[in-house]
């Protein structure tokens, strides 16, 4: 008996999951609070690296395309990053105003920045031997900002995923169940060892993942660590990638918390939660002389998220060398000044009651609307009247006051030549009363 247990124990140690775990009858979905929570913080950093960023293209994407399959697999054998510190892109995150950070602990091409015990094609066998999402883990504690991890559902290097893109057809020696099963044990590490407040899904398009298996990789998560935050990229969308794909709304039958739009600003929703990613540059690993945003661009992107209800992952690649671009730095920096002037009209605010648009986006918070002006049209900015609501007081943020007109249900403000700021302008307006009961105008 002794001995029938201790091979059982043995096993369960080196095969943790079972491969066909039957799914969990009541999967818990993830408590409101939380997603309020997570929904106040607003601004967030993405970060995309790996031994990819030695040749500056495309992360997963240029595997077996602009880099051949034989030269891309061998590039962590000279992967070492000697200047990279988890500190400094903590605080480089925290500076610049953002309140979460996401870090690719797998892509598409299938390297681990962790030291897994489920794959040997990790950090640890790179020249740098050095546990990145763990030293990023604990510097964004240290540093009060909320880790996160992104991980890719398809594996293209992974000899047991079917697909292995770059070559035709599904490999008739792969073992998905297989797969999947080395899937559970990864994020059962990430989440042990790391324990993130996030996890970001993707590559969720491709025909061996259903959503059986997205089903029960959730519950597998859920039962780790119940409140931990999960986007809407888990669910299969291959059986349906034209419509599946519209991943920018949460559909009534998501496995999952937020909608992800992606290189695009989300529309205004006040139902449902979702977080805009989108790139600093144009490319998500690193590029050389990637064309970088303006700081206009940038600010007004923040702007109208947050005008929308929604938050902003923005998206940064270090270099092969372990830093992130000075320029990029320095416009990240930029962005955290004007939030450390204008943060209040961001932060815990919710979207609307008016749709972003060129001219200006909408945040609220109690009884304060901020509208945000990006351009100045005429001496005057008018609104459509908020319904059951009275201005008391009109001011920019930070700023002087500004004369008003309210009638025949229109709102008309007097806008100075001068703007405050050239990128976004924050005009307070206080009402006599809530701002945040408005229905959408
Ligand atoms: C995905 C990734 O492929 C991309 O590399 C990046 O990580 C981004 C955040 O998420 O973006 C996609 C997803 C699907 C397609 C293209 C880009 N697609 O189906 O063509």
């Amino acid at each position: 008996m002794k001995q029938i247990l201790g091979f059982l124990l043995l096993i369960s140690t080196i095969f943790p999951v079972a491969a066909q775990s039957p799914v969990a009858g009541n999967i818990p979905h993830t408590p409101k609070s939380v997603l309020d929570d997570f929904m106040d913080q607003r601004f967030g950093m993405f970060i995309h690296w790996g031994p990819v960023s030695l040749r500056g293209t495309e992360i997963g994407w240029s595997r077996a395309y602009e880099v051949p399959v034989a030269e891309y697999d061998n590039l962590y054998k000279q992967f070492n990053p000697t200047l990279f510190s988890a500190d400094q892109w903590v605080k480089t995150a925290k500076d610049a105003g953002m309140k979460y950070l996401t870090i690719t602990s797998k892509h598409h091409d299938g390297f681990c920045l962790w030291p897994t015990a489920w794959s040997s094609y990790n950090i640890m066998n790179s020249p740098y031997k050095k546990d990145i999402v763990g030293e990023l883990a604990r510097s964004c504690k240290k540093y009060g900002i909320k880790f996160c991890v992104y991980f890719t559902v398809l594996d293209w290097h992974d000899p047991d995923y079917p697909i292995h893109r770059g070559r035709e057809g599904i490999d008739p020696k792969a073992d998905m169940k297989k797969f999947v099963t080395t899937m559970k044990n990864e994020l059962q590490e990430i989440i042990k060892n790391y324990d993130p407040y996030m996890l970001w899904f993707d590559g969720n398009w491709e025909s061996p993942w259903t959503d059986e298996y997205a089903q029960e990789v959730y519950a597998h998560i859920k039962k780790l660590k119940p409140d931990v935050i999960i986007n809407n990229r888990l669910k299969s969308i291959s059986q349906n990638i034209e419509a599946g794909s519209d991943q920018n709304v949460l559909h009534q039958d998501a496995i999952g918390d937020y909608a992800t739009p992606e290189q695009k600003i989300g529309e205004l929703n006040m139902n449902d939660p979702w977080e805009t990613c989108m790139t600093i540059a144009t490319q998500w690993s690193w590029k050389p002389d990637d064309q970088m945003k303006s700081l206009k661009e940038c600010i007004q992107t923040l702007a109208k998220t947050s005008g929308g209800n929604g938050n902003l992952l923005f998206n940064v690649g270090p270099m092969p060398s372990g830093q992130i671009e000075a320029r990029q730095v320095k416009r990240l920096q930029e962005m955290g000044s004007w939030l450390k002037t204008y943060g209040e009209s961001i932060y815990s605010t919710k979207g609307g009651p008016y749709k972003p648009n060129e001219i200006f986006a909408a945040t609220r918070k109690g009884n304060k609307l901020y509208i945000h002006l990006f351009q100045r049209k005429s001496d005057g900015l008018t609104l459509p009247a908020l319904p059951g609501l009275k201005i008391l007081k009109a001011r920019f943020l930070k700023g002087s006051k500004l004369p008003y007109k309210a009638s025949n249900g229109q709102i008309t403000l007097s806008i100075p030549e001068q703007l405050p700021d050239p990128n976004d302008s924050v005009i307070v307006l206080e009402l006599d009363g809530n701002a945040e009961s408005l229905p959408v105008i």
